[in-house]
């Protein structure tokens, strides 16, 4: 089977976070490099724009039977995977995030004459959040134990797997990655001046605005820097914790300094316009929006969470601290701002790295590899 075009399956949450934008990113590099890619989930995925030759997508319908308290999902999408894996003659199931995904694929798996492999990746909060809960972990680690191949987007997540789970197999490492076709430096400047004068400096954070993503730590940095020069707080994305950040915002007499974009598409024309990007989680097994800074020529000031080391070199292309070092990310930050040529080198060697370590050709290559592995091993 080994280097032959695939019928590959991709299942992701379609409309959700990370996960389901590298799950579709890699879909539709896969589909042009001519493997032929069926998504499967109960939405199209919002990151597959326009038409393109060699990708399909199937819908899961939901039976909702009115004896059913909750409508049994997991079981459609187990069956619709079990059928288009028929019907199409799939040659591999590509699950993003463990629940129910890797578990749905492993159902899938039964109900298919022919041997289905299935290649789960785990993408973090399926295992750092949902793999310490009782009533899913035994699950999580039956799915990734009988998965025929595993992938884990950071060492760091790796390791927690090793850690909270009894995981008989090997998981391989496979970064996230961006398109430089998509993600580079854009020519922002006068939508920059639509927001901030030319005096003042911009800091961006963009995220769920989740507990784990320590969004009033982000309010705090932000507080402090603008203390000490003329800058803007940019905050992209929505969240349950945005109520709590506006409060703060109020409190603090910032809402003058603070813009709300909400959700927005197009992240790499928004991150062109930071100066710099927070990111001071709680929890990250990746940090795919430092990538994204990243190859926009953004450096991050951050914290050691997880996986953002292997992501963010600091003193290169960003700066780290201990989860809830406030007073550092300021300092970092201000530093940075204020020393032009340091900003020079760091934008420098965020661009270099991104387009080394994080090029999406090269990581699909190697999720190419890990398929014609599943394929000839017995
Ligand atoms: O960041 C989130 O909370 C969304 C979540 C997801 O499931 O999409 O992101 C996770 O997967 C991304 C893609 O691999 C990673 O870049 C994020 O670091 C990871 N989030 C966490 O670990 C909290």
């Amino acid at each position: 089977q080994a280097g032959k075009n695939l019928k590959i399956g991709i299942t992701c949450y379609p409309s959700l976070g990370g996960s389901g934008v590298v799950a579709t990113e890699l879909g539709k590099r896969l589909a042009e490099r001519g493997h032929q890619v069926h998504f499967i989930a109960n939405s199209i995925p919002f990151r597959l724009g326009q038409f393109q030759k060699n990708i399909f997508y199937h819908e899961v319908e939901v039976n909702d039977y009115y004896v059913f308290r909750y409508p049994p999902y997991d079981l459609s999408l187990a069956t619709k995977m079990a059928q288009v894996a028929k019907a199409q003659q799939l040659d591999l199931l590509h699950v993003h995030y463990a629940v129910p995904h890797a578990v749905c694929a492993y159902l899938a798996k039964q109900m298919v004459p022919d041997d289905l492999k299935v290649v789960t990746t785990l993408h973090g909060t399926d295992i750092t959040v949902l793999a310490q809960d009782e009533s899913l972990k035994d699950l999580i680690q039956l799915a990734i134990n009988k998965s025929d191949a595993v992938t884990a987007v950071s060492n760091d997540l790796i390791r927690e797997t090793n850690e909270l789970l009894d995981i008989t197999r090997d998981i391989d490492l496979t970064y996230n990655f961006v398109d430089e076709k998509v993600y580079y430096p854009r020519e922002v400047l006068s939508l920059r001046r639509d927001y901030v004068s030319d005096q003042e400096k911009v800091l961006m954070h963009i995220s769920n605005f989740r507990p784990v993503k320590r969004t009033l730590d982000v309010i705090d940095v932000f507080a402090r820097v603008q203390r000490e020069l003329p800058a803007k707080l940019i905050l992209v994305g929505e969240g349950p914790d945005l109520p709590k950040i506006q409060c703060k915002i109020q409190e603090l007499g910032l809402s003058e300094k603070v813009l709300f974009l909400g959700k927005q598409d197009d992240v790499a024309q928004v991150i062109s316009m930071a100066d710099l990007l927070l990111l001071p989680s709680e929890k990250e097994s990746f940090g795919l929006v430092a990538l994204e800074a990243m190859a926009c020529g953004v450096p991050t000031i951050g914290s050691t969470a997880g996986g953002i080391p292997e992501l963010v070199l600091h003193g290169q292309t960003g700066m780290l601290s201990p989860i809830g070092d406030t007073e550092q990310m300021a300092k970092d930050a201000v530093r940075l701002l204020t020393d032009g040529e340091l900003m020079n080198k760091f934008k420098k060697a965020c661009l270099e790295r991104a387009s080394v370590n994080f090029n999406i050709d090269k990581i699909t290559e190697q999720y190419e590899r890990i398929y014609d592995r599943v394929l000839t091993q017995k």
